[in-house]
């Protein structure tokens, strides 16, 4: 008998799948099955994505039987496949993931030294696909000033921000009181440079985890990108809530920053939104004109002049692509 049943991608290997399929009245509802997709989609440039709800078909007389008989899901995703992707909320390029709800923006305090620029772009990037921005800024220990100075820069401009210190277990209890009052029906991810330590914080927070983390190297301070796909992790003490651990990115990963155009940028930037609209010019770009409120703003010390370094870089790059786009 044929049987179809809709579920969430958790983890992707080698185009086989891992699906947690939802509670229901099928031989394997409920169940964590393997499963591949359906060939169509190659041809038609279609790639699930962890984080994606999907439909998935099987058919009752080819599935695996335990000792009794009853069927039980294969590790090898035989007899099933994923025949439709839902509707996407949204999806970014990295991580690789759909329908994100929040993303933990991480970074050091030092080890390695953080790259406010990326930081900034991970939050314009979130904040155009509707992904809640969180900020966690790791390695306190290391730099307790600078963690607290950052602190200070980020939640002025807006953001819920976490200073902590992974590795000691100190202020992981207020990101875990965080996460299990907001998290609830919702999935996150942890994204940031390679080597901040993202699984670090994530085994502090859910020690059943028990994820695999890296020495940096110190010859060059980066990570070495322990972590080597994404996995997206039910919560076992918050209700229908997933966090994904992601593969840390190196910063060439963002040399290329054509994810939107110049025009939605300022719309990016959450602690501009009182000036907009103040500037002397209607077309004012904020980038150097006479009378913008926001540079205005910078001055005055409301818009931290790091944030607005960010869009001004951005601008620019955004703008570079507009003028390829027009040959
Ligand atoms: N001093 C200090 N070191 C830490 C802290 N958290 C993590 N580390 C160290 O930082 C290194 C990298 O940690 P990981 O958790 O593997 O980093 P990651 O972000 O998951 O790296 P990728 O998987 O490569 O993206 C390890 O040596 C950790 O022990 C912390 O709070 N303080
Ligand atoms: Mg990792
Ligand atoms: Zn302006």
């Amino acid at each position: 008998m044929q049987y179809k049943e809709q579920g969430r991608l958790i983890r992707g290997v080698g185009g086989l799948y891992e699906i947690v399929l939802d509670p229901g009245d099928t031989p394997l509802s409920g169940y964590r099955v393997a499963s591949r997709a359906k060939g169509n989609f190659r041809h038609e440039g279609i790639t699930p994505l962890v984080g994606d709800r999907v439909t998935v078909a099987f058919d009752s007389d080819t599935l695996t039987r335990d000792g009794q008989g009853n069927p039980i899901p294969s590790a090898d995703g035989g007899g099933l496949v994923i025949e439709e992707i839902l509707p996407r909320k949204n999806a970014l390029i990295r991580p690789p993931m759909a329908n994100l709800d929040v993303l933990f923006i991480t970074f050091a305090a030092a080890h390695p030294a953080p790259v406010l620029e990326t930081v900034d772009k991970l939050i314009s990037i979130a904040e155009y696909n509707s992904i809640e921005p969180v900020i966690v800024i790791g390695k306190r220990d290391m730099a307790p000033d600078y963690a607290q100075e950052l602190k200070n820069l980020y939640t002025c401009a807006g953001f819920h921000t976490f200073a902590l210190s992974a590795g000691q277990g100190d202020g992981v209890a207020e990101l875990h009181a965080y996460i299990r009052a907001s998290m609830a029906g919702k999935t996150a991810a942890f994204a940031g440079a390679s080597g901040v330590g993202k699984s670090t914080l994530l085994n502090a927070l859910f020690p059943e985890l028990a994820l695999q983390t890296g020495e940096i190297s110190h010859r060059i301070e980066r990570g070495k990108h322990t972590t080597r796909r994404v996995e997206l992790y039910p919560l076992t003490d918050t209700d229908h809530a997933y966090i994904a651990d992601t593969p840390g990115f190196s910063m060439l990963d963002f040399v290329r920053f054509d994810f939107f155009s110049r025009d939605d940028l300022a719309d990016t930037m959450r602690e501009f939104e009182p000036y907009i609209g103040a500037c002397r010019y209607k077309k004012c770009t904020h980038t150097r004109e006479e009378g913008c409120a926001i540079l205005q703003a910078v001055r005055s010390g409301e818009i931290a002049p790091s944030r607005h370094q960010s869009y001004v870089s951005m601008f620019d790059a955004l703008k570079n692509k507009h003028e390829w786009s027009k040959k």
